[in-house]
């Protein structure tokens, strides 16, 4: 037989309805907030569904509560047995009334943070107290979306005929450029933490045609900027038999339905956040790299064919186009290797990058399905194609056209939570300066 213990809980806060008054109940949580108004105590019990009240009137409960209320503070462990009482004032029109309270542990005082958010303080310190940071309402509400939108792209993603794959994450050769590997001890050699999976889930078409990865991505970035972390999530398809605009309209469909799904479902976080998230139409405007030069010349801000488009022009970019668009015909020159240049104009590429406002949320394109192509392609980049020999013998076992892209997932998120700071929507952010907690 099981063994009772009486702080196991009954209920979740949300459970907790007007209907249910003069019902005995268990919860369980932490002390969000406490609030003395002399005769009479409000608790805020916090658990992994919302919050409820919990008054200690001092006239209706005993003795022995009202003495350990009064040793309650914000974020003990406690668990309640109470009866719930409907009430028009208390939040959710319901309150608790406890008979007795369990502490099951104490938080030590005083809180590095206040958790209630009415203090606001620096990130960085916040950061440093991450597990007690991500209790407030805020971090709450970006998880709960962030984990809505996973649940979303897996969901579309599968509905489409892909199949999730995990591709190693220690890799002997770079894919992105060397510049921004991890080198790592790997037994008696080095290796590589994977910038992204994009050698394996090519050669994955050859046997799964459509696959999907979701990732993390290592990226020794010296950039220390709002948008960039040292480990992402990479959400990646790849796709057989395709080229750059078939996988394009894959990302806007996929983006699209995941707008959907979380302003359907995550109303209450996005009014915490105060955000509104605009599902939008497909699809998506398609500029070319030309035309976005053009477009920057006239604002005044010159960039020559050929070179890479700084952020100040990006931001130019994204007042004039405040939403997602496509930025297709990048010059082959600016991307990797593994991009097809056009048939007819080789100094194209067959490649786009997503844009939202300013800030890129996926690349991808057509691939290079040619060995021989791919191989010198390599060597234009400086690139040793004596390091890739096993990537390059995919291509020597019936390698399709193909084509795929990458959608950095907490960039989405920040479209998804309207919040700035990239860090803020990672549990335990990796940057430059951070390794820790
Ligand atoms: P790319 O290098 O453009 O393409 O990366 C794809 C997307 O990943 C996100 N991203 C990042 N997010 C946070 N911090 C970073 N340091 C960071 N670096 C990239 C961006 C970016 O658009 N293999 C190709 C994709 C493909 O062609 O399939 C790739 O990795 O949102």
């Amino acid at each position: 037989m099981s063994r009772v213990y009486p702080w196991r809980r009954t209920h979740y806060s949300n459970e907790i309805t007007p209907e249910m008054d003069g019902e005995k109940v268990v919860l369980a949580g932490w002390v969000k907030d406490i609030r003395d108004l002399g005769g009479i105590k409000f608790l805020l019990l916090r658990d992994k569904e919302g919050f409820i009240q919990i008054t200690i009137p001092r006239d209706e409960v005993s003795e022995d509560i009202i003495k350990l209320s009064e040793d309650l503070q914000r974020q003990d462990c406690i668990s309640v047995r109470g009866k719930v009482r409907r009430m028009a004032k208390a939040p959710r029109g319901v309150e608790v009334i406890p008979e007795s309270i369990i502490v099951l542990n104490r938080a030590k005082q005083p809180l590095p943070i206040d958790i209630t958010g009415k203090t606001p303080a620096d990130i960085d310190v916040r950061l440093d107290v991450r597990v007690l940071d991500l209790a407030r309402d805020e971090p709450q509400a970006i998880f709960r979306i962030r984990h809505t939108a996973l649940e979303a792209i897996r969901e579309f993603l599968s509905k489409n005929g892909f199949i999730e794959v995990h591709t190693p994450k220690i890799i002997a050769t770079a894919t992105e450029g060397g510049a921004s590997l991890f080198p790592v001890i790997y037994f008696e050699r080095e290796a590589f933490l994977a910038q992204s999976p994009q050698l394996y889930k090519e050669q994955l078409v050859i046997d799964f045609e459509k696959v999907y990865e979701i990732s993390p991505a290592f990226r020794a970035e010296k950039s220390h900027t709002r948008r960039h972390l040292a480990e992402f999530v990479s959400v990646d398809i790849e796709m057989a038999f395709a080229v750059a605009e078939d996988v394009m309209e894959v990302a806007e469909r996929l983006l699209q339905h995941v707008c959907r799904v979380v302003s359907e479902k995550c109303k209450r976080e996005l009014e915490i956040l105060k955000h509104k998230i605009i599902v939008p139409e497909v699809p998506f405007k398609r500029i070319t790299y030309d035309e976005i030069i053009n477009e920057l010349r006239e604002a005044g801000v010159k960039i020559n064919w050929g070179e890479d488009v700084p952020t100040p022009a990006f931001r130019i970019l994204g007042k004039l186009h405040p939403y997602f668009y496509f930025i297709v015909d990048w010059p082959t020159n600016l991307k990797p290797f593994y991009i097809k240049p056009r048939d007819d104009k080789p100094e194209i590429s067959e490649s786009f990058d997503l844009m939202w406002h300013w800030i890129e949320i996926a690349s991808g394109g057509t691939r290079i399905h040619d060995k021989e192509l791919l191989i010198k392609r390599m060597k234009e980049q400086n690139l040793n194609p004596e390091s890739f020999k096993y990537h390059l013998q995919a291509f020597e076992f019936g390698m399709p056209p193909h084509a795929g892209w990458g959608i950095g997932l907490e960039r989405l998120i920040m479209v998804l939570t309207g919040i700035r700071n990239i860090r803020e929507v990672v549990l335990f952010p990796r940057d430059r300066f951070r390794l820790v907690p």
